[in-house]
């Protein structure tokens, strides 16, 4: 993996340390509360205590959860600064979401429809808007997905790694055939770009 191609990957390693960190909270609450549920039923502990003000537990208590919490944001922060900063040299390419389908506009004015065709070995920005209601462009393999809203332009971006073809969607209801508002990314050999977007079709 190169530089820029890391993107997924710290999209993937924030999900995943946030769902780590949730399932051991889980867990861990799930154990103590039925440990403690038995150990202090009524049968067996009719007089509760009444415990109050345990500076060190309480500092703890405080302490943990706040370090916990505060690297889940810088997890997720490292992952949307590498969402968010394109890098230089990026190949633009617009891209309209209209119910029902997603038109591409390549540098050279040449347009395509539900088929997003891009060479290998290039970071890829898209720049998204709508000509209707609100859509969201989709594209998970590269952990894309943003939203296409009339009279604004967003942008996402990915580093076109492998020559393959992956879904493209949108992921916002749009309306009765939002269904069917699916498309395909077809990463190629630059000079089958090149072929193509030369191509009177
Ligand atoms: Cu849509």
């Amino acid at each position: 993996m190169n530089g820029i191609t890391d993107t997924v990957e710290q999209v993937d390693t924030a999900f995943l340390y946030i769902l780590g960190i949730s399932l051991v909270l889980l867990i861990l609450v799930t154990l103590l509360m039925i440990y403690f549920a038995i150990r202090f039923r009524r049968s067996r502990n009719p007089e509760p205590s009444d415990i109050r003000g345990n500076w060190l537990l309480e500092t703890v208590w405080t302490v943990i959860p706040t370090i916990l919490v505060l690297s889940m944001f810088y997890v997720g922060w490292q992952s949307y600064l590498g969402l968010r900063n394109v890098p230089a040299g990026a190949i633009e390419i617009d891209v309209i979401g209209q119910q029902f389908s997603w038109i591409f506009i390549y540098p050279n004015e040449k347009a395509s429809e539900d088929e997003l065709i891009v060479p290998r070995g290039s970071p890829i920005k898209l720049n998204v808007t709508s000509e209707d209601v609100n859509h969201s462009l989709f594209i998970p393999a590269f952990r894309v997905k943003i939203d296409a809203v009339m009279g604004l332009e967003s942008y996402a971006w990915f580093f076109a790694d492998e020559v393959g073809e992956y879904d493209v969607l949108c992921a916002e209801y749009c309306g009765v055939s939002h269904a069917d508002m699916t498309g395909v990314l077809r990463i190629v050999e630059e000079p089958e770009y090149r072929a193509w977007l030369l191509s009177e079709d």
